[in-house]
């Protein structure tokens, strides 16, 4: 951490009443101690999205969830073949049997998003793959 990470400077802003009185809403649904840090965390929120989606060798966290059917389609094969393909990504993987036909399993992720994102269409896109997601966060 740089010494300016350490400094707080204040700023103004201007905001039409509906649009503060909305911010404020949000910040008392979500917990937020004060508006600073509901802008605080807006702020760094999207800032850390823009540089996911503009660098692709950004080193990310995250993990991909999804249920699957496991009967039929080969998916269960599909998915260990996938996972090997690209296992210098995962860290780990966890299983759970949800119902007799259905199961749901959660990979986590350390590495490149450009190579994450790729990891996680090649999973989503198999037949027997009902619903997923990915979510990823900077690694530092
Ligand atoms: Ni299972």
């Amino acid at each position: 951490m740089t010494e300016n990470n350490k400094v707080v400077t204040r700023t103004g802003i201007s905001l039409e009443i509906a649009l503060l009185t909305e911010f404020d809403e949000w910040l008392e649904k979500k917990g937020f101690p004060n508006r600073s840090e509901g802008i605080r965390y807006l702020i760094r929120e999207k800032l850390d999205q823009e540089a996911l989606l503009t660098n692709p060798d950004f080193i990310v966290v995250g993990s991909l969830t999804y249920v699957f059917q496991h009967h039929g389609f080969d998916c269960t094969l599909k998915l260990i073949e996938i996972q090997h393909d690209f296992e210098e990504l995962i860290i780990s993987t966890m299983h759970a049997h949800i119902t007799h036909d259905l199961c749901l399993e959660t990979i986590f992720l350390k590495g490149k998003q450009i190579k994450i994102r790729k990891l996680a269409e090649s999973i989503l896109a198999l037949k027997g793959v009902l619903k997923g997601q990915l979510y990823l966060a900077p690694a530092d």
